[in-house]
């Protein structure tokens, strides 16, 4: 098969963010956008081994998933790239990837995903190089790739490669220059449920599901949004598990996740936790685009805040089998996450880890040992068996904790605050914003943040001191790499905190974060129980007062609340 040079120009704003390169379809329908940035993924993200190497390839279903497969397909044949593994159909979740990456001992993969934002024609794309760790790309190779992406003039293509990724077989081609390429099209689904079998006592799970629920069936209400988790859902709870067909809710992947934004939260999950709210199933999760976020609900619509749910798995490990002769000696969180993995993880004398935002910044901390769990407070959750946060394995340590503890998610949580106290959380997003007035709230609110320390700030007649503020900086321990400006913070005497930062997963336009924390000793009963909403309101008015919001953006509210 003959090579094709394909002149071309860059494109500006091809920089992967906090997960890939995400923008609108219409985008990467340009002529040549989809292709440079392919080709500057294998230059940047596989450097000298380019030729000869082995890549996984799959996304989320999702519109243009298809297209783009074909395209990477021909430019691997193209850059001497010796095998591609595709999932059939171009599908993959992100965790089914991750795993594959590792399980086939390849030298990386390429992520079709815009993961929790919408899709179809409209909606949004994206593209993602992981390493040959499983897990997402680190800085210093994101940052090689886009660099390509602003000076490539041509990239390499065999359009005559043409293999049909619906059916799963082995194709062969010859290539011009480099010779044999090949691109074995497997099944999506059988790797990532053979991992799951062995991590988890799968029978203990099953007789759980049969009887744990008072001797009757505990009922579990899952909902995958039409994005990824369907089939591994179906296969997993349904044909392994026992759970009811009709509990699996939304199982097939739509290339527009059937309209809907199909990310995890109170917000866009709403039909789930109005189900739930009935009290007639026991449990309830939800998942989103690419399968790596996850939402634990408990009976009727108990929440289960993703920073608890970390905390919990974590001081519960011991009942998942995988980790029974493991030797776990660490946590990890982001920086925005609150902090109660860290209280486990004291109690335990074991050391907790804060990094920034994404979970490329976990991946370090995993191959080198020192971490056994780690989370995010955006529905992310995840272990060492991948280098991706991962939803179908959250819900299924939750399941396995229960079928050990033989207790409800809520009894599970409320204990947890009794014996840790607890880090109330929660979330502000102001999705959408116009750009320039983000930026602008930015840079006023960096000097503004900078001149509260010391002062004390009140709202509804609460009053907190500042203690210290800064932007958020990281030193990796493992490598020495430093990221900087990764959120401004302002902690409060008494430990409570604020955090603002820009979102790095748009495709248009900026969403702005807030998040804020304070933390409810055990002692303190009536603050325990009460809802994050009310014990966090005095915090977040301070918050919106000091960065100006509307002013700036014009936002009375903001979009989701988590
Ligand atoms: C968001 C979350 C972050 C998560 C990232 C990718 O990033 O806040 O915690 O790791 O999405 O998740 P940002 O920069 O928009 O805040 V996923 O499910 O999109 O891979
Ligand atoms: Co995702």
């Amino acid at each position: 098969v003959q090579v094709q040079k394909v002149g071309t120009k860059s494109f500006a704003g091809q920089k992967p963010g906090t997960s890939g390169l995400r923008k609108r379809v219409p985008e990467f329908q340009q002529e040549h956008y989809t292709e440079n940035f392919v080709q500057a993924v294998l230059d940047g993200g596989l450097g000298s081994k380019k030729k000869g190497s082995t890549l996984v390839v799959g996304g989320d279903g999702r519109f243009l998933c298809k297209e783009a497969v074909n395209a990477i397909i021909q430019i691997s044949a193209a850059n001497g790239l010796s095998r591609l593994v595709v999932g059939q159909d171009g599908f993959l979740s992100t965790p089914a990837v991750s795993s594959l990456i590792r399980n086939l001992k390849v030298d990386g993969g390429i992520i079709l995903t815009a993961s929790h934002n919408p899709g179809g024609p409209k909606g949004d794309f994206g593209i993602k190089f992981n390493c040959d760790n499983g897990g997402p790309a680190p800085d210093h190779i994101t940052d090689a790739i886009y660099k390509i992406t602003t000076e490539i003039s041509s990239y390499s293509i065999c359009r005559d490669v043409v293999v049909d990724t619906g059916v799963i077989g082995h194709y062969e081609f010859d290539i011009e220059g480099s010779g044999k390429f090949v691109v074995d099209v497997i099944d999506s689904v059988e790797d990532y449920v053979e991992l799951m079998k062995s991590i988890f006592d799968f029978p203990a799970i099953r007789e759980y599901i049969k009887s744990g629920s008072g001797g009757s069936e505990l009922r579990v209400l899952i909902d995958s949004m039409h994005g990824a988790t369907g089939p591994y859902v179906s296969t997993i709870f349904n044909d392994l598990l026992g759970c009811n067909g009709s509990d699996l809710l939304r199982t097939v992947p739509k290339p527009d996740f059937g309209g809907c934004h199909p990310d995890p939260n109170l917000t866009y999950a709403k039909d789930l936790v109005d189900r739930l709210k009935v009290g007639e199933v026991d449990m309830g999760a939800a998942f989103d685009g690419d399968g790596d976020r996850n939402m634990i609900l408990g009976k009727n619509a108990f929440f289960v805040c993703p920073s608890d749910s970390l905390a919990v798995i974590a001081n519960h490990i011991q009942c998942i089998p995988y980790f029974k002769n493991r030797n776990v000696v660490g946590f990890a969180r982001s920086m925005p996450t609150a902090a109660a993995v860290d209280l486990v993880a004291k109690k335990k004398g074991l050391q907790a880890y804060e990094t920034p935002t994404g979970w490329k910044y976990f991946g370090n901390l995993m191959d080198d040992g020192r971490i056994a769990l780690c989370g995010e407070e955006s529905f992310g959750t995840g272990s060492i068996h991948i280098r991706e946060k991962d939803g179908i394995w959250a819900l299924l340590a939750w399941l396995q904790i229960l079928s050990v503890q033989k207790k409800s998610v809520e009894t599970i949580v409320r204990e947890h605050w009794a014996e840790y106290g607890r880090n109330v959380f929660t979330r502000y997003d102001y999705e959408n914003v116009e750009s320039g007035g983000a930026n602008l709230l930015m840079t006023f609110l960096e000097a503004s943040v900078n001149a509260s320390k010391g002062k004390e700030l009140s709202a509804n007649g609460v009053t907190y001191k500042v203690a210290l503020t800064d932007n958020f900086e990281y030193t990796d321990p493992v490598d020495g790499s430093i990221a900087k400006k990764q959120g401004l913070r302002v902690i409060f005497e008494d430990g409570s905190r604020l955090v603002f930062r820009l979102s790095g997963t748009g495709s248009a336009g900026a969403t702005i974060r807030l998040y804020v924390d304070s933390y409810v000793s055990p002692d303190d009963k009536t603050k325990l129980n009460a809802s994050a909403q009310d014990l966090l309101r005095p915090l977040v008015l301070i918050a919106l007062d000091l960065c100006k919001m509307e002013q700036f953006t014009g936002r009375k509210a903001p979009t989701v609340i988590t």
